[in-house]
């Protein structure tokens, strides 16, 4: 039986916190000494904050055993995470790893009922400002417009969408998840590294829930979100996308191998074996659409929802196939005969509805990247 206590690791960021820091700390700790089976670590990453925030965390290191500070210069919100993150792992061997602001904004109350979820199997837990009963009942009505549209962008276009709170700085992660290189590699480093994090940790399989949170006003000073942040999260929007552009790309690549496959058989059985015209597709249809499955599966959405059986998966992609067909085949009368459309052109339409509806249903349910609870 394993009982090592699991090491929970708080990585607070500080930039210029003096008068918050001491608050955040000795609420943590207080909610830290309620948990039997965890080891509370926290560790506070700070930018040289010219406020005094140093002075005021090596005094309370003398006080609280369990309290790091790793120091740099001022390199973003990102950058102080990863650093943090890589701290955590190697030097405090976190088993668990907190994000959260050192402003006081994110309640140390609710630390249990995060760790509750990962003792109930989940990887990845969000403290949500929007699920149900969690809420921004100080944000601007600005603040609250630029929020939610940042959240709808990262969630459509990062392929998130199940996710209500991709920007959120209270997290709860396993920190597995954190040792691997994908996650260690991430480029951004402001704000924006909070949604490629949520991104890369959804990609990498995190099983992951949201939980509600109320998020106030910082008790004390000056936010540190900067215009440059904002830029960089907005640029950083495509790019979360083609994440998922390079997995349409690879469908697409494919998807052109089924057309040759399909060509070449009908070919090889009406010209070589001398089968009928009328037989011959079938067998030329179920040869390509199987080499399209199992490239797929190895190749485009290569480790994705491992757990179903391949048999399972198999017969989600035949009937997706049958649907995108049909789908195809329905645009394409409704257009020649509702719109007098050219009929190659009105094929070409069919065709591409059916592709992308097919690539859409296939990523998100066939292979689909995690369970959401
Ligand atoms: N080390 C470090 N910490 C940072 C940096 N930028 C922000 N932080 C910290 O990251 C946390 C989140 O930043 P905030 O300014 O509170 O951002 P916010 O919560 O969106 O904004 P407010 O609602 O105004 O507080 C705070 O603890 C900051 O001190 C940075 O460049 N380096
Ligand atoms: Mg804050």
């Amino acid at each position: 039986m394993d009982i090592r206590l699991k090491n929970v690791c708080f990585v607070l960021p500080t930039y210029n916190e003096a008068a918050n820091i001491e608050t955040t700390i000795s609420n943590i700790h207080r909610i830290g000494n309620t948990l039997n089976k965890y080891k509370i670590f926290i560790l506070v990453v700070d930018d040289n904050s010219p406020d005094g925030t140093q002075k005021v965390v090596k005094r309370l290191i003398k006080k609280y055993k369990n309290l790091e500070m790793i120091t740099g210069h001022k390199q973003g919100l990102g950058n102080a995470y990863k650093r943090g993150f890589e701290f955590a792992l190697t030097y405090l061997k976190a088993d668990i790893v907190f994000q959260m602001d050192s402003d006081g904004q994110h309640d140390a109350r609710l630390i249990p009922r995060f760790l509750n979820y990962i003792e109930q199997g989940f990887d990845l837990i969000i403290g949500s400002r929007f699920v149900q009963g969690g809420s921004t009942p100080d944000f601007s009505l600005w603040r609250k417009f630029l929020s939610k549209l940042g959240n709808l962008l990262v969630r459509y276009v990062g392929g998130v969408s199940s996710i209500k709170d991709c920007t959120s700085g209270y997290r709860c992660i396993k920190a597995d998840f954190l040792k691997r290189e994908n996650i260690r590699s991430l480029s951004t480093t402001g704000y924006s590294f909070q949604s490629e994090l949520l991104c890369e940790l959804n990609a990498q399989g995190a099983k992951t829930v949201e939980i509600p949170i109320i998020f106030n006003q910082r008790v004390s000073g000056e936010s540190k979100l900067s215009l440059k942040d904002q830029i960089e999260f907005l640029l950083n929007i495509p790019r979360l996308g083609f994440r998922n552009y390079q997995d349409f790309i690879r469908y697409s690549l494919v998807g052109c191998s089924g057309v040759f496959i399909n060509m070449g058989i009908y070919f090889l059985l009406t010209r070589y074996v001398g089968l009928s015209q009328y037989l011959s597709p079938i067998i030329s249809i179920e040869c390509a659409v199987l080499s399209n499955f199992f490239l797929n599966n190895f190749w485009t959405f290569q480790g994705r929802n491992l757990k179903e059986s391949l048999i399972m998966k198999m017969i989600k992609f035949h009937s997706i196939a049958g649907l995108s067909g049909l789908t195809n085949y329905v645009i394409f009368l409704s257009l020649l005969v509702g719109f007098s459309t050219n009929d190659l052109i009105a094929n070409l339409i069919g065709i591409a509805v059916g592709a992308v509806l097919n690539y859409l249903i296939n990523s998100n349910w066939t292979w689909r990247k995690f369970d959401q609870s």
